[in-house]
C-alpha cells in the first residue's frame, strides 16, 4: 500500500481512520503519524499598493504533509506575478482600483490542496508633482525648500520611501505625520520620495551654528509679548506658553521650523498642545533669523529664566514724543489714562508686568486681536517703540480741559448762511456724492456717483476720522481725531468748507438732528477728552452748549475719563442717542427745547460698559450698539428708552453702524463682525413679527480670520459686505460676501492691492459698492454690487479709509 494513497483516503474518514490505526498497532503498514489537515493564509491581508509598485504577497500554511506548491491567481485586477511561483510572490498592478481578489491554492506533496483568498487595493502610483505639493506641505518646514538641510540639516533628496517612514515612526520630531488625524500613507510617503529624486543638488545656507546674540535680540523683539521664560506668571497671562523647558520638548530643527513657518506647521498638525486663545503668529523671520532663535532658546534653557530688559530714560524731548504718539495711535482703544476700553488696560503697572520687551514685541508686530503691528508697517520707527515701552511704565500725565469760551473762540465761520446758494449751484446729483476719509492726509475727496469724477479735495481735521450727512443731505460734517468738526457746503459749484470749530481736543462722533421740523438745526459733537458733548448750530457751527459726562460707570464706580463713542440721530424723535464708552450708558440727548439752548441728557441708560460703534434696526425704533470688550452687542429701545438685550456674539464685536436685512427664515434680523474672532454673527431683530428668535443669535457664520471692523449691505445688494482689515494671518486685502438669501458665506475674494481692505459703501440705488484700499499709495475700488465684479478703481489716494454716500448717510441706509 502506497504511503500516499492511505494518507489521501485517510482524511475526512473516522472509520478508516480506526482501521489504519488498528494497521498500524498491529504492524502491517509503515507507520507514520497522522497529518494535521492543510490550511492557508496570506499576508498582507487586505493590502495596498500602488500602480506599478511590487507588492509581495505571502502564502502561509499549517497541516498537510511534505513540499506544498503554490498556484496565485491574480487576474482580478490583472495584476502579473514579478517572479517565480513560490509561496513568497512579487506581483504589480497596471491599473488602480479594487479591493481586486487575490487567491491561492495550496497543495502538499500528498496531493492534499487547500485555498485562501484576501483582497489588495490599487492606488495611482505617486508622481513627483503630487509628491511636491506634500513635500511642501509636510516637510520643507524642517529640511528646507530644496531639501538640502533646512532646519534639520539632513540632505534628503535621496532619501526613498523606506527611509522617510522609517524616520517618521523612529524620530519623535518627525512622530506627527504618523500619528496626527490623517497620517501621511504609504504611497504618499512614495510621491514625496519620487519627488526628491528629480532635485537638483544645492547648497542650505543655514548655518549650523545659530548666533546666539542676534537669536536673543530677535527673541526679545518678537517671542516676549506672548511668552515668558520663566519668572513669575503675570495676570491676565501671556497668550502663549511659558517656554522653560523647551529644549526637553522640542528639537532645534522642530523649533527652528515653529518659529519660521508657523502657520504650516500647525497645518502639517506638528503642534499638539492647544492653539487657543491664538495660533502662533508667522512673524515673517528669516531662516537664519528663526535659526537663531531656536538655538538662543536652547541655550536659555539650560540657563534658567530670561531677565526683562531694563527701560530707557526718556528725555524731557523724548517723553513729550512719547505721549504725542501715544494720543495718535494708542490712546483711541486704551483710553487717554490707558485704563483700557477696545484695547485692554495698559497702565503703569500692568505694563511694568509686560515688560520692556514684551511691550516692544507687541507694538512691532501688534497681535490677532487687533492690535496694530506699528512697527511692521513703519507706523513707529524702532526707537518710538523703545521709548514707547519706557513710557507705558511711567505714570500717564494730566490732560487739559476745553471749556466753552475756548471752544467759541475756535469757531469759524467761513461763509455765512447769507452768502450761501439758494439752490444748488450745478446740476450734479449732489444725494449721489460719497466723500471718501483720506485719513493721514488730514483730508475728504468728493466722490460724484453718477459722474464717477472725483470733483475736490477738502482739508479738514488731523487723522479725520468719519462724515456724517445733515438732514437734508446738503451739508457733510467731518470730525477729526483732534475735535476739530468741519462742514462742508455741496450746493457750491465745487463742495466747500463753511465752518469749523473744535469742541473737544480728541473725538470720533459727530451727528445732525434728523427728526422732522429740526432738518439741518443742530449738530452734536462727542469727546473722546474732555469727557463731554458740544451742541452747535447746525447751519453755522456756533456753539450753543457744552454738557459734560457723569464720571460714574453702570456699576457705580468713579471713571478718570468717560468718551462718547458712537452717536445716532434718531428718526423718531427729536433726541440723539449717544453710547458713553467707559460708563456703559446709552444716553439719550434731547434736543427739543424751544429755546433752541438746553440739550440735556434726558435718560441714561444702563446698559454694558466698553460701548463703541452702532446704528439702527430695520425700525429705527432700536439702537444696536457694541460692547466690544464685554464681547457684547447691546439693543437699546428707544421708544421705551430701556435696555432691550444683551447679546454675547463673540469677542470684540465691531459693527461699524452695522446691516439689518429681511433674513429668508428668521424675517429682519442685525449682524455684526468681530475684531477678536473670525465669524458674523446674526440675530433676530424684529420683535413684531418674530418675537420667537427676537435679539437670539440666529446665524452663526465662520470667516477665514479674525480682524473684522466693518459689515455693510444695501437693501439692493442680496449680499452682506464684511472686511478683515486687522487680520493677522493674511486676510487683510480680502472681503467676503454672505448670501442673504441663504445666509451662508458664499465667497471670500482679494481687493485691495497696496494696504489693507476697509469699509463699504454702497452707491444711492445701491447697484455699486466702495471698498478702500487703505494704504499710503492707496485707492477706493467699486464693485458690481450684485456680481461682485470691479467696476473702476480710483487710485492715487492718501490713506482712503471711510467712505459716505449723501443719501445713505442722511436716510441710515445700512
Ligand atoms: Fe473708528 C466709526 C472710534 C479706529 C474708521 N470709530 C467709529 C466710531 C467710533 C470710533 C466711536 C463710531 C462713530 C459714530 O458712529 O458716531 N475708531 C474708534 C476708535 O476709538 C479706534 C478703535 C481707535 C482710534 O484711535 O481711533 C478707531 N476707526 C479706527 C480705525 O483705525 C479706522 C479703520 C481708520 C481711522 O480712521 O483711524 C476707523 N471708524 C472708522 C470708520 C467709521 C468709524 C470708517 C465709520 C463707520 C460707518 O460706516 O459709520
Amino acid at each position: 500500500m502506497k504511503r500516499g494513497f492511505l494518507k489521501r483516503s485517510l482524511q475526512g474518514a473516522t472509520f478508516l481512520t480506526a482501521i489504519a490505526s488498528m494497521l498500524l498497532v498491529i504492524g502491517l503498514v509503515e507507520v507514520e503519524a497522522a497529518p494535521k489537515p492543510l490550511t492557508c493564509s496570506i499576508s498582507p491581508a487586505d493590502g495596498t499598493t500602488e500602480v506599478g509598485v511590487l507588492i509581495r504577497f505571502s502564502g502561509m500554511t499549517t497541516g498537510g504533509s511534505g513540499q506544498k506548491t503554490y498556484s496565485w491567481d491574480f487576474s482580478d485586477g490583472a495584476g502579473v506575478p514579478a517572479t517565480a511561483i513560490d509561496n513568497n510572490v512579487d506581483v504589480t498592478y497596471s491599473t488602480a482600483g479594487g479591493p481586486f481578489a487575490v487567491l491561492l491554492d495550496v497543495t502538499d506533496r500528498n496531493g492534499d490542496t487547500a485555498n485562501c483568498s484576501t483582497t489588495v487595493t490599487v492606488t495611482d502610483r505617486g508622481t513627483p508633482a503630487t509628491g511636491e505639493k506634500l513635500y511642501l506641505e509636510n516637510c520643507r518646514m524642517c529640511h528646507g525648500l530644496e531639501a538640502v538641510g533646512g532646519f534639520a540639516q539632513r540632505d534628503i533628496r535621496t532619501a526613498g520611501a523606506t527611509r522617510i517612514s522609517g524616520a517618521i515612526t523612529r524620530r519623535a520630531d518627525m512622530n506627527f505625520l504618523g500619528t496626527r488625524a490623517n497620517p501621511l500613507t504609504a504611497a504618499e510617503i512614495d510621491s514625496i520620495a519620487a519627488y526628491l529624486d528629480t532635485l537638483p543638488r544645492g547648497t542650505d545656507d543655514i548655518p549650523r551654528r545659530g548666533d546666539l546674540v542676534v537669536g536673543e535680540d530677535q527673541f526679545r523683539k518678537s517671542c516676549t509679548y506672548c511668552h515668558s521664560f520663566g519668572g513669575t506668571p503675570i495676570e491676565p497671562p501671556r497668550p502663549g506658553p511659558d517656554l522653560m523647558g523647551v529644549a526637553t520638548n522640542f528639537s532645534d530643527a522642530f523649533l527652528g521650523a515653529w518659529v519660521g513657518f508657523p502657520t504650516e506647521m500647525i497645518d502639517a498638525g506638528a503642534y499638539q498642545g492647544p492653539l487657543d486663545p491664538y495660533r502662533m503668529p508667522d512673524l515673517g523671520h528669516s531662516d537664519i533669523n528663526a535659526w537663531d532663535i531656536a538655538q538662543f532658546m536652547l541655550e536659555q534653557d539650560g540657563m534658567g529664566p530670561m531677565v526683562d530688559s531694563d527701560p530707557v530714560v526718556l528725555t524731557p524731548a523724548e517723553f513729550e514724543a512719547s505721549r504725542q504718539d501715544y494720543f495718535n495711535l494708542c490712546a483711541g482703544c486704551h483710553g487717554l489714562f490707558r485704563t483700557g476700553a477696545t484695547g485692554p488696560d495698559i497702565g503703569a503697572l500692568r505694563s511694568a508686568q509686560i515688560g520692556t520687551d514684551g511691550l516692544g514685541a507687541i507694538l512691532y508686530y501688534g497681535t490677532p486681536a487687533g492690535m496694530g503691528n506699528f512697527g511692521q508697517t513703519g507706523i513707529m520707527t524702532q526707537e518710538q517703540i523703545t521709548n514707547m515701552a519706557a513710557y507705558l511704565q511711567l505714570p500717564p500725565p494730566d490732560a487739559p480741559p476745553l471749556e466753552f469760551p475756548q471752544i467759541v473762540n475756535s469757531w469759524d465761520l467761513v461763509i455765512p448762511v447769507a452768502n450761501r446758494p439758494t439752490a444748488p449751484e450745478h446740476s450734479r446729483n449732489w444725494e449721489n456724492y460719497t466723500g471718501v476719509i483720506l485719513r493721514d492726509a488730514g483730508q475728504v475727496a468728493i466722490f460724484d456717483g453718477d459722474t464717477n469724477e472725483e470733483i475736490v479735495r477738502l482739508s479738514t481735521g488731523f487723522a479725520v476720522h468719519i462724515l456724517r450727512s445733515s438732514s437734508s443731505g446738503r451739508y457733510y460734517y467731518a470730525i477729526g481725531r483732534d475735535g476739530l468738526v468741519t462742514m462742508i457746503d455741496l450746493w457750491t459749484t465745487v463742495p466747500t468748507i463753511v465752518a469749523n470749530v473744535k469742541g473737544c481736543h480728541d473725538a470720533r462722533s459727530v451727528d445732525a438732528s434728523k427728526f422732522p421740523g429740526f432738518e439741518d438745526t443742530y449738530i452734536i459733537e462727542g469727546c473722546y477728552w474732555p469727557p463731554q458733548y458740544v451742541v452747535y448750530d447746525g447751519l453755522t457751527l456756533k456753539p450753543k452748549q457744552k454738557v459734560d459726562l457723569p464720571l460714574v460707570d453702570i456699576d457705580g464706580l468713579p471713571l478718570i475719563e468717560n468718551r462718547v463713542a458712537s452717536i445716532v440721530a434718531s428718526h423718531n424723535d427729536p433726541v440723539w442717542v449717544v453710547s458713553q464708552k467707559e460708563a456703559g450708558f446709552v444716553s439719550i440727548v434731547d434736543y427739543s427745547d424751544p429755546l433752541g439752548l438746553d440739550f440735556p441728557m434726558v435718560a441714561n441708560i444702563p446698559t454694558a460698559k466698553f460701548l463703541h460703534d452702532g446704528g439702527f434696526d430695520n425700525t429705527g425704533n432700536y439702537f444696536l450698539v457694541a460692547a466690544n470688550a464685554s464681547n457684547l452687542m447691546v439693543v437699546v429701545d428707544l421708544v421705551t428708552q430701556s435696555l432691550a438685550a444683551t447679546i454675547p456674539t463673540g469677542l470684540v464685536p465691531h459693527p461699524g453702524r452695522g446691516v439689518n436685512w429681511l433674513d429668508p427664515v428668521y424675517g429682519w434680523v442685525n449682524a455684526t463682525s468681530h475684531i477678536g474672532e473670525g465669524k458674523v454673527t446674526v440675530y433676530g431683530a424684529d420683535p413684531v413679527g418674530r418675537p420667537d428668535v427676537a435679539w437670539q443669535i440666529v446665524r452663526e457664520i465662520t470667516l477665514p480670520s479674525s480682524g473684522s471692523l466693518f459689515i455693510k449691505s444695501h437693501p439692493n445688494s442680496p449680499w452682506v459686505l464684511v472686511d478683515m482689515t486687522l487680520s493677522a494671518t493674511g486676510f487683510d486685502k480680502d472681503i467676503c460676501a454672505i448670501s442673504k438669501a441663504s445666509g451662508a458665506l458664499d465667497r471670500c475674494f482679494t481687493v485691495a492691492t497696496n494696504g489693507k481692505a476697509v469699509h463699504f459703501e454702497f452707491n444711492i440705488d445701491g447697484s455699486e459698492v466702495m471698498v478702500s484700499d487703505w494704504d499710503p499709495d492707496g485707492a477706493v475700488i467699486v464693485l458690481d454690487s450684485t456680481t461682485l465684479t470691479e467696476v473702476r478703481r480710483f487710485t492715487g489716494l492718501p490713506t482712503p479709509t471711510g467712505k459716505f454716500n449723501v443719501f445713505n448717510t442722511a436716510h441710515d441706509i445700512y
